[in-house]
């Protein structure tokens, strides 16, 4: 595993047979399974899903090793076994090409080398004449004191060998890093640079109340969600866009490229479909990008290609409705910009799509690398393909950040805070009330757009014992949201938000 994970630091990162097979596992986990691990870990879904390979992986070796004891057959064919999950992991992954192979090639040689070592070092011990090796274990295995000692030196060697290749990876590893970081500190500075043909309106103090969350979302606190189990590595230096499909010219996009284009600024809040009632998938960033719809008319799009369909370097894909990109009001980008930094690597570096209006799956593609005009007919994305909406609009929902469920209160007046969004035509009124009681009209903060989050606040009267307080939305089209609860998929949660408090 290790000289698979030296190779693959040499050349792909993602190419390692561990994370490969860990790739594969996620890509082709039944969705039942997908809901539970993300029910269960949540975000901490992929070092669990690591976790549980390595500890496969040792038992694996163990019992091989037992089963071994005789005749190497089944060693070798334990090993064998792993090599070939290795090459099938990589061949089948969608973004890895043919070289990426010598990663999981290197694992299965490497492998079944040390294997056959280890066992030849057992048997011949074993086989030397009486007083040399003596039999002392009593089983008739055949493997004595000094077979152990040799099988333990040729083990440790293996281990020394390991451990040398698994520094190696991490070396080449934290260099091929090093080159995004460094990469990333040239856009961020060329960003800097760049006289933006829009900039967005500062968020004024009166966009949030004490008590909500922070109206611009720092870099390290926003959600992040992705099937990404390796970072896909690309340098804006050598980053490109191919756009083709239903289009009258195919394009092919540098980073200088789309600097050359005019850069907007816009606050925009994002929202994941997985987000349950109460939940904190959703946050809200300054970008910097270029809009989407000029670009897309520059190559000519088939009236017919209904959808866009994005690529990720990691192979991953969403659906956007043609429509929705092509509306100049809708505002959608290509960001390479987040929050006066370049992209950071984990929500996209270089390059990623934001279309407001649209949970993340169909629409927010990180680490871009494809556009293709098609039609949702013709071609099925990521998430579709494993029970999802083929279209999903934001809903209009709200969230109670304050009092936090289960707090214990003073008597009297009991301040409520939180935040809402109905992307992308803005909230127009929020309501609270206890126990079911009439809804109480929430001061709204100031609006910084349709397309991001507007905070609110509302004073209640609670009298002493336990209350349930609920907090529903209304949005410009004059929807009020509903109170049927209902669960993320297929195409995002609805229900009131609630949180139970008691007043002393
Ligand atoms: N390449 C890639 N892009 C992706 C995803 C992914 O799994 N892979 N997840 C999408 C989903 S479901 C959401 S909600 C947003 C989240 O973006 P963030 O992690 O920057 O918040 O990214 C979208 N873009
Ligand atoms: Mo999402």
């Amino acid at each position: 595993m290790a000289a698979g994970h030296l190779v693959a630091g040499l050349l792909t990162p993602a190419s390692s047979p561990f994370v490969a097979v860990g790739d594969t596992v996620v890509r082709l986990s039944p969705q039942p399974v997908v809901e539970f691990a993300k029910a269960a870990f949540g975000t901490a879904d992929k070092p669990v899903l690591l976790a549980g390979i390595a500890v496969l992986l040792v038992l694996g070796g163990a019992a091989a090793g037992l089963a071994a004891r005789r005749r190497p057959g089944p060693g070798t064919a334990a090993v064998a076994l792993l090599g070939v999950l290795g090459l099938a992991a990589v061949l089948s992954s969608p973004a890895l090409r043919p070289v990426d192979l010598a990663a999981p090639l290197a694992a299965l040689l490497v492998g079944l080398a040390v294997q056959r070592g280890l066992h030849r070092a057992a048997r011949a011990a074993a086989a030397s004449p009486p007083g040399a090796g003596r039999d002392g274990n009593g089983d008739g295995s055949g493997v004595g004191r000094v077979g152990r000692r040799s099988v333990l030196v040729g083990s440790s060697a293996a281990v020394a060998l390991a451990s040398l290749a698994a520094g190696g990876a991490g070396v080449a590893l934290a260099a091929s890093g090093r080159g995004i970081a460094d990469s990333r500190t040239v856009l961020t500075r060329r960003l800097a640079a760049a006289a933006l043909a829009e900039t967005a309106p500062p968020v004024p103090a009166s966009a949030s109340f004490p008590g909500t969350v922070p109206f611009v979302t720092a870099n390290a606190d926003f959600y992040r969600i992705d099937v990404a189990l390796q970072i896909p590595a690309v340098r804006a230096e050598d980053w490109t866009l191919r756009v083709h499909g239903r289009v009258d010219r195919e394009l092919t996009l540098t980073m200088d490229d789309l600097l050359a284009r005019p850069l907007v600024e816009r606050t925009i809040t994002m929202t994941c479909v997985s987000n349950t009632v109460g939940g904190d998938l959703v946050s809200t960033a300054r970008f910097v990008g270029v809009e989407l719809a000029p670009l897309l008319r520059e190559a000519g799009v088939d009236p017919a290609a209904d959808q866009l369909l994005s690529t990720s370097r990691d192979g991953w894909t969403a659906g956007t409705p043609t429509a929705t990109v092509l509306d100049a009001g809708r505002g959608a980008l290509l960001a390479i910009g987040m929050n006066s930094e370049a992209l950071p690597v984990e929500h996209g570096f270089p390059v990623r799509m934001v279309v407001p209006g649209l949970y993340g799956y169909v629409s927010a593609t990180k680490w871009l690398s494809e556009l293709e005009l098609t039609t949702f007919a013709e071609q099925s994305v990521y998430w579709r393909d494993r029970g999802w909406a083929e279209r999903a609009p934001i809903k209009t929902q709200c969230r109670i950040d304050g009092p936090a469920g289960f707090a214990t209160l003073p008597q009297g007046r009991v301040e409520v805070v939180g935040t809402a969004w109905a992307q992308p035509v803005g909230i127009t009124a929020v309501e609270v009330r206890a126990d079911g009681g009439p809804w109480v009209r929430a001061e709204l903060a100031t609006e910084v757009n349709t397309n991001t989050w507007r905070m609110w606040r509302a004073e209640l009267d609670l009298g002493p014992g336990s209350h349930v307080l609920e907090a529903r939305a209304t949005d410009r089209r004059g929807l009020t949201q509903t109170e049927q609860r209902v669960d993320p998929i297929p195409d995002g949660a609805t229900g009131w938000p609630s949180v139970l408090v008691s007043v002393a």
